[in-house]
């Protein structure tokens, strides 16, 4: 498999991944600089100019949350994806597309700087509806978390939100709330994370 990638991108969102499936050896990383991203020889590979972006025997799979996945899947017996038929596996697929969506679409208009008012405006058609909703859902998922959102064991769906949350923490996009952490601070032990560096910058 080759992973196309940037160092200073969201591709970094999957190394904890790579790590807790301890596939990282598997993996050629190909580093892709942004001013390169739109030249034909990438845009050949991901006609979006974007990392992250792998390839698996010749198929190209772009989209971090679609990335997650397939690993997860692809390695299941490492047990980071609930089973195909199994009612948790559709609260693991919420997860991970409200990180992908909602959750990422709302980030984009704080760090663009979009008032509430104007998303109110507009907050039928907004995937997030608003920022009240967004809290909500985060919440109650942290509230019921036992640990982890699926239960007593860790999935793919925690790796990325709890990366996705600390990254937008740590850049003030959102705030740190207290709901939140008990769960940041159960995913921060993992291993896996311990070479990201946000988890440090929301504590200093
Ligand atoms: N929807 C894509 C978005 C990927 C994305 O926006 N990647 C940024 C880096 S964080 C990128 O490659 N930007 C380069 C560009 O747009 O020129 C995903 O979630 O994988």
């Amino acid at each position: 498999m080759k992973l196309y990638n940037n160092l200073q991108s969201r591709g970094m969102t999957l190394f904890p991944l790579l790590k807790e499936l301890g596939i990282e050896d598997q993996i050629e990383q190909i580093q892709v600089a942004y001013a390169d991203m739109h030249q034909a020889e990438y845009t050949s590979i991901n006609p979006m100019g974007k990392v992250p972006c792998l390839v698996d025997q010749g198929v190209v799979i772009s989209e971090l949350a679609a990335i997650f996945t397939y690993l997860a899947d692809k390695y299941i017996e490492k047990g980071l994806a609930p089973a195909l038929g199994d009612p948790k596996r559709g609260a693991y697929l919420k997860w991970m597309f409200f990180c992908h969506g909602p959750l990422t679409e709302y980030m984009d208009m704080k760090g663009l700087h979009i008032s509430n008012e104007q998303m109110e405006g507009k907050r039928s058609s907004l995937t997030f509806g608003n920022e009240d909703s967004v809290f909500s859902f985060l919440k109650k998922g942290m509230q019921q978390a036992n640990p982890y959102l699926l239960g007593e064991k860790i999935s793919a769906a925690d790796l990325y939100l709890a990366y996705w949350l600390v990254f937008a923490i740590s850049f003030k996009i959102l705030p740190y709330l207290d709901e939140f952490r008990p769960y940041i601070q159960l995913i921060a032990q993992r291993d896996s994370m311990k070479d990201v560096p946000w988890f440090q910058k929301i504590n200093d």
